[in-house]
């Protein structure tokens, strides 16, 4: 064989061993030096190919995709700051433990530190954020063809693993990298017989088992038993399963459970959600449980630990489906790494149903709902509040919801209304909280789902990721976007800094006065710009109606959003005193 040869059937085993893995799709940016990686999966049958001008786009949209299957996607690009631009969507990818395939490709070792055209050091450039990392040869015969398949399988048994999270493969070619007619035959392959003649991958590595330690399961049992006064935290979970399996516990041992927006809890029509009591003092002063279990991953809310720190109970017990340190207030007395569905479970089957500790709550989540529900009257002016909680009762059956960072998901996290008939899954990049890449996030979240989801997000963070605007089109199920336009960081305002005044608008709000209706046109998406609650409940199930994507912008200013917070909660907090603490 010759180079070019070689070089052709390199990356079209690259290709064929992920494929094998049941990996099909990939994330591909333009670039010459990807090219043998680019047209093998181009032509590869099995395979979907997305292109991304933008290497920062491909890898939030891999990391959604990720969120919404389980699996990951193949992220292809050329040498130099295109591999760099993967940065932000690895970072989270691997706070927030999704699995992530990066296949760079590099310029051959004569080539590096020597000024050479386009040429970064790519080894291991992701730092601690990958799982593994391994720097591939060039295309060479002198190299086993079963270690170039068995690396791949290890990339992705590493990807997949116990912790999942991003693998970065740095693959070198040397030029000419256009691919060319492959020999029917060659020696290389006389190593691959078997491995040629099926559809299976060489090797294939067995799951992590999550599967509830039974010591633990007692040990926490015996703590129920004994506890007075237990509480539940739901953090983010996967799957509609595992949270009712979370809720059935709460349930079963009458303990009140805290569910975050991610939990797959908090539109669950039998929470009552707890998000509003928290907001009194008295509440936290009054409730003093002594053991909290908290199920799953972070929690959006602050208050939760605000109050586990004043409460210092005996004991708090994390159930999480890691072996990673989950302990930010470093109060965990107990760390158990199992599927946390499968724990509750395990627990409900073996626990004695409790006395009840059912705090008043239906009368109080019915007096915040009304009080949450005067701000969405039809003809008032739709708000951030009033969006998130009208929103929420209108997601249609079959769709998801994704949440961009900043207030939106604290919005949703705090006054969504619990629906009766439609549960939608919920997104959230939350592993580390970024403004980056929330557009390109939920459009890879839509594609892995295979439903349309909208989208909740700040005017910044909208400007931010302007153009996975680009994604929208060639999505077979549509993203909606409904953008919180306050004309900068609203969430500053809430903040002390808010008060230096000398520097807070132009160093924190930070204005941008760009237009939104001229960003959906110069993309070719339906826009609207209702002004009243009535005219946003009706835009969007237009919206919906048409089966297209779009963009909903919701005209606000910081100043008004801040007010109506502050005036909306001070009232929660009266009923919430007058219930619980009178
Ligand atoms: C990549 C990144 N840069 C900066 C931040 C800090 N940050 C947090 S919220 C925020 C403002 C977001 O504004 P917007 O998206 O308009 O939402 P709003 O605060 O108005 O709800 C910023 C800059 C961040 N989290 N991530």
């Amino acid at each position: 064989m010759n180079h070019r040869q070689t070089t052709t059937l390199w990356s079209t085993l690259i290709v064929e061993e992920f494929v094998r893995h049941g990996i099909t799709l990939f994330c591909i940016s333009p670039g010459s030096r990807s090219t043998p990686l680019t047209i093998a999966a181009a032509r590869h049958a099995k395979t979907e190919c997305i292109m991304f001008p933008d290497e920062r786009a491909g890898g939030f949209f891999a990391l959604g995709y990720a969120k919404s299957t389980g699996k990951p996607a193949v992220l292809v690009c050329t040498s130099g700051t295109a591999v760099a631009n993967y940065y932000p969507a690895v970072v989270e990818a691997s706070s927030d433990n999704r699995p992530m395939l990066l296949l760079t490709a590099d310029r051959p070792f004569e080539l590096i530190d020597a000024e050479a055209n386009q040429t970064i050091r790519q080894p291991g450039i992701f730092g601690a954020y990958t799982r593994w990392n391994v720097q591939l040869p060039e295309p060479s015969t002198a190299i086993p063809a079963r270690s170039l398949l068995s690396t791949i399988d290890h990339a992705v048994a590493s990807s997949m693993g116990e912790v999942p999270g991003p693998v970065h493969i740095n693959a070198p070619f040397r030029e000419p990298l256009e691919p060319v007619e492959l020999p029917g035959e060659d020696p290389w392959l006389l190593q691959l017989e078997a491995w040629r003649k099926n559809s299976a991958p060489l090797c294939i590595s067995s799951q992590p088992d999550r599967l509830p330690p039974e010591d633990s399961v007692q040990r926490v049992r015996k703590l129920l038993e004994r506890s007075s006064s237990t509480f539940i935290l739901a953090g983010q979970l996967d799957s509609p399963e595992e949270a009712e399996a979370v809720l059935e516990l709460a349930k079963g041992i009458g303990a009140p459970i805290y569910a975050d927006i991610s939990s797959q809890i908090r539109f669950h029509p039998e929470y009552l959600p707890l998000q509003h009591l928290m907001l009194s003092e008295e509440f936290m002063d009054r409730f003093r449980p002594d053991t909290v279990i908290h199920f799953g991953g972070k929690i959006v809310g602050k208050l939760p630990g605000v109050a586990i720190r004043r409460w210092k109970p005996e004991h708090v017990v994390v159930v999480k489906n890691h072996p990673k340190r989950f302990d930010p207030d470093h109060n965990v007395t107990m760390s158990i790494q199992s599927a946390p569905g499968a724990f509750a479970r395990a627990l409900a089957n073996r626990t004695r149903a409790g006395v009840s500790h059912a705090l008043a709550l239906e009368a109080v989540c019915r007096e915040t709902r009304m009080e949450i529900d005067r701000l969405c009257s039809p003809d008032a002016p739709v708000t951030e509040i009033s969006a998130a909680s009208i929103l929420s009762g209108k997601l249609p059956r079959k769709s998801a919801l994704f949440l961009a960072n900043s207030m939106p998901v604290r919005d949703m996290d705090n006054y969504a209304a619990n629906l009766n008939d439609s549960r939608p899954l919920t997104g959230v990049n939350r592993g580390a909280s970024g403004i980056d890449g929330n557009i390109a996030t939920a459009a890879g979240f839509a594609r892995g789902l295979r439903q349309p989801v909208t989208l909740l997000i700040g005017d910044l963070s909208f400007l931010h990721d302007l153009n996975s605007l680009t994604l929208l089109r060639d999505l077979r199920h549509p993203l909606r976007i409904i953008v919180n336009n306050n004309n900068g960081g609203g969430i500053f305002s809430f903040l002390p800094i808010a008060g230096q005044t000398d520097v807070f608008e132009t160093h924190f709000g930070t204005p941008q006065h760009f237009c939104i209706r001229s960003a959906a046109e110069t993309f070719g998406l339906a826009y609207d710009n209702p002004s009243t609650n009535a005219g946003f409940a009706s835009s969007y199930a237009d919206l919906c109606r048409s089966g297209q994507p779009g963009i909903i912008e919701i005209t606000g200013s910081r100043a008004n959003n801040l007010a109506e917070h502050r005036r909306l909660n001070a009232r929660i907090r009266t009923i919430v005193d007058r219930h619980l603490c009178g």
